[in-house]
């Protein structure tokens, strides 16, 4: 019963990691899933740069979320960073070059936009899980994810003015919708740090615990996730996101609709009648009001 319904406190899941498709050990993450669970767990692994990423862990964070998209057997993922210092302290200046962060290739790129971008798209919920710092570009992340639980050694800001950059797509846009127009005008045009309980007060965050319970607090959220419809979840991720989204997130919403369509008898009759070269017969199912 304690199991399924994750009710002991203190119980933490046997992580079994997870190796990239090639079946070699990723190098800026790491990735794992709780045995029995449902649970995904992506970890930024560079804790000497506080979490800072660079074009290369994108990439592998992008290959981990989406192995835990097409994972049927999971149903919730936790984003996180290596130690209690940092969740993430944005991109790696040291990477940052004229038009971009570049590592192993000689070009710029933002590729942590298109990871913002799949992280508000894959229809699973996404909780972040912050200790420390959570800053420029890593504060973003954690404000795409769909909640953020953080222990109380997290420290929130953005720091782009200070150093030169912006985040004028979901990190200004998100940001405006969480915390008002306000307090995103102070925390962009400042670039101040803000602590949990100022973070919690702001509605950035979903909830504060003390750091040795920050990983068990989560686990509990993620339990309570996995105990409900995944279609419900799918959809009204979808539906939170449709508005601000625009087009892509229209398409997102439209597509589920489309995905319960197919399962039911009168989008089979289409599908069956044109396979069986007949006209389809679609005058048993109801004009619903
Ligand atoms: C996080 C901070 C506050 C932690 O301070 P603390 O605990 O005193 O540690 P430090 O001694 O400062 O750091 C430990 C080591 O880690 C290195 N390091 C930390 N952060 C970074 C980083 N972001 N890049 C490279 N190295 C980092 C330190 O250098 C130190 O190493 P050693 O010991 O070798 O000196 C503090 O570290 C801090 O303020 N960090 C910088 C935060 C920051 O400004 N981040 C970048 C902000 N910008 C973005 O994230 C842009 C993101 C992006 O990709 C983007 C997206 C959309 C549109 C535009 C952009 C864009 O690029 O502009």
């Amino acid at each position: 019963y304690h199991r399924v319904h994750g009710e002991v406190p203190g119980f933490i899941p046997e992580w079994k990691q997870v190796p990239d498709e090639t079946g070699k050990p990723y190098t800026d993450i790491i990735y794992e899933k709780a045995v029995g669970e449902g649970i995904a767990k992506i970890t930024i692994n560079r804790p000497e740069r506080r979490n800072a990423f660079r074009p290369h862990t994108v990439k592998e964070l992008m290959r981990a979320f989406n192995d835990a998209r097409d994972d049927t057997t999971i149903g919730v993922i936790i984003f996180t960073g290596k130690g209690t210092q940092a969740f993430c302290s944005g991109g790696d200046q040291s990477f940052r070059g004229k038009n971009g962060y570049s590592d192993y290739d000689d070009f710029g790129r933002l590729n942590v936009l298109d990871l913002q971008v799949q992280i508000r798209r894959l229809p699973k919920p996404v909780i972040a899980m912050v200790a420390g710092y959570a800053v420029g570009g890593g504060h973003v992340l954690h404000m795409v994810c769909d909640m953020t639980i953080a222990a109380d050694n997290a420290v929130f800001g953005q720091t782009g003015p200070k150093v030169g950059s912006f985040d004028a797509g979901y990190g200004a846009s998100v940001m405006d919708r969480l915390i008002g127009p306000k307090k995103a005008r102070e925390m962009w045009f400042m670039a101040r740090f803000y602590t949990a309980a100022e973070a919690d007060k702001m509605g950035l965050i979903n909830k504060v615990v003390p750091l040795e319970h920050l990983e068990e607090e989560t686990i509990k959220w993620c339990r309570e996730i996995m105990r409900n419809s995944p279609m419900a979840i799918r959809v009204l991720k979808s539906a939170l996101n449709a508005v601000d989204d625009g087009h892509s997130g229209l398409q997102q919403i439209a597509g589920d609709g489309t995905l319960l369509f197919y399962g039911t008898e009168e989008g089979a009759e289409g599908k069956n009648s044109y396979l069986q070269h007949r006209k389809p017969d679609f005058s048993k199912f109801p004009r619903l009001p």
